[in-house]
């Protein structure tokens, strides 16, 4: 398979690249069309395809099963996953969003959603991710190699090629999805459901971790939820509060190989309370969601662990302060724990606090997410990220790398001046996980013309200072 003019993978510059042929995906199975998951590629229809124009000439292509049908056993195969995507690929290019039901009918949407849900609903919240499993089919005990991907804010098109380049889940290439499927894109419905598929398919091989707009209150700010009322109309609703039920049972975090620590924002403070505190009473209460400084010690696993996770929004108070970490915190240059002033939620880490989580539990590397290009403008001290990647801690112990995966982001910006960044993932090989690969990609073009779910001329880039106020706290 010879790599399109498109894909810039190979010179993409890191000093912890190895050699270009471990790079090179393998050829996807003959049963599913280059040229219909291929978003690079022309679509039946080129030309203009503004999808509120009339669809009535769009019909799909023979080789699609329109509409999508649940498997009469219940048993999805790679046949199936194949055909989703190429059929969401499809759509997203030649149908109004309105039509979507006419691609994924609600009855399908439910079984998908209820069998995933179910899943991930028993995981723990920071999953173990053993590449050294047996082959359950073979018994081959070879381990396997660990992709990792950053946020994908629902463009799809940009997670195809990225799934095609890496190469699809298989027993020899596990998975792991750190939060941030949706909002901002275009097709955050598609590209969750599509992940959920592959999760179902193969429960062992693929994790998907929360992000933290994996929420009720991101995704009413920033178009996922209008997104899901305009393909499902009079179902929206009932689409959206099934979708919600999923996200809380996301889980927040990953052990890899026992080397690599991975979660959307990264750390997480600790919530035992002193005696001392105890004793301070009621009337002290505020300083536990809004904690000064001195106050702040960081979180072990064990407490991770305990942690309650089904809650959909704040109030991040007494437990609940870890999830609102994992999913909202971001890296410092300074040291120490602090309040996550700029967001509103969550903490600043500093580099001593990288070393002594990666030193206390003998691990190599923490791979967060959850800052873009935009968000990467405002810091001060830490680099952009143009490549889709940044190493922001070097410390004794490892190093703390923050990974973005969606490129050309965001989609749909008030200005034509933009970041045009790459996106990346990163594949750990084994035997030892700890020589983490980069590989960028640019975004593919054209993208489908559509109108975005959210008035981004009005809502402020990045996550930056999160409205508690308009939470819903019930
Ligand atoms: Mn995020």
């Amino acid at each position: 398979m010879t790599r399109s003019a498109s894909n810039p993978s190979a010179s993409c510059t890191s000093t912890m690249i190895i050699s270009a042929d471990t790079a090179e995906p393998p050829s996807p199975p003959d049963s599913i069309t280059t040229s219909a998951v291929n978003g690079s590629a022309p679509s039946p229809l080129t030309g203009d395809q503004n999808p509120s124009l009339s669809s009535a000439s769009s019909s799909p292509p023979p080789e699609l099963h329109l509409p999508v049908s649940w498997p009469q056993d219940g048993k999805l195969s790679l046949d199936w996953i194949y055909n989703l995507m190429a059929c969401f690929d499809w759509s997203s290019k030649n149908l109004p969003p309105s039509e979507f039901p006419s691609v994924l009918p609600v009855h399908v949407f439910d079984s998908l959603i209820l069998v995933a849900s179910k899943m991930l609903h028993k995981e723990p919240n920071c999953v173990s991710v053993d590449p050294f499993q047996p082959n359950s089919d073979t018994g081959d005990r070879a381990a396997s190699a660990v992709v990792v991907v950053g946020d994908v804010h629902g463009q799809l098109h940009d997670l195809l090629f990225l799934l095609r380049d890496a190469g699809y889940p298989s027993q020899n290439r596990l998975f792991v999805f750190n939060g941030d499927y949706v909002d901002r894109g275009a097709w955050g419905l598609e590209t969750f459901l599509l992940l959920l598929a592959w999760k179902v398919f193969m429960p062992h091989n693929v994790y998907l971790l929360r992000g933290n707009h994996e929420s009720k209150y991101c995704t009413s700010v920033y178009g996922f939820e209008k997104e899901v009322m305009a393909k499902y109309s009079d179902k929206g609703k009932h689409v959206y509060r099934k979708c919600l039920g999923c996200f809380e049972g996301l889980p927040l975090a990953s052990i890899i190989a026992g080397r690599v620590y991975t979660a959307h924002g990264g750390l997480f403070r600790s919530v035992t309370v002193t005696p001392s505190k105890r004793l301070k009473g009621k009337r002290n209460r505020k300083n536990y969601s809004n904690p000064d400084t001195k106050t702040l010690s960081l979180g072990s696993l064990e407490e991770l662990s305990k942690a309650r996770r089904s809650v959909l929004d704040p109030p991040w108070e007494g437990s609940n302060l870890i999830p609102g970490d994992v999913l909202w915190s971001d890296p410092s240059k300074n040291p120490g724990l602090a309040p996550n002033k700029e967001r509103g939620i969550g903490l600043l880490w500093g580099p001593d606090c990288t070393e002594e989580f990666l030193k206390k539990y003998q691990l190599k590397f923490i791979i967060r997410s959850h800052e873009g290009p935009d968000a990467r403008e405002k810091r001060d001290g830490f680099d952009g990220m143009n490549e889709g990647y940044t190493i922001d801690h070097i410390v004794e112990s490892g190093k703390m790398i923050t990974l973005f995966s969606a490129p050309d982001y965001p989609q749909f910006q008030a200005t034509d001046d933009r970041y045009n960044n790459k996106g990346a993932y990163v594949v750990l090989e084994p035997p030892h996980f700890d020589n983490p690969v980069f590989h960028c990609f640019e975004a593919v073009t054209p993208r489908p013309k559509v109108n975005a779910y959210y008035d981004y001329e009005e809502v402020i880039d990045s996550d930056e200072e999160l409205d508690l106020a308009s939470m819903v706290t019930a």
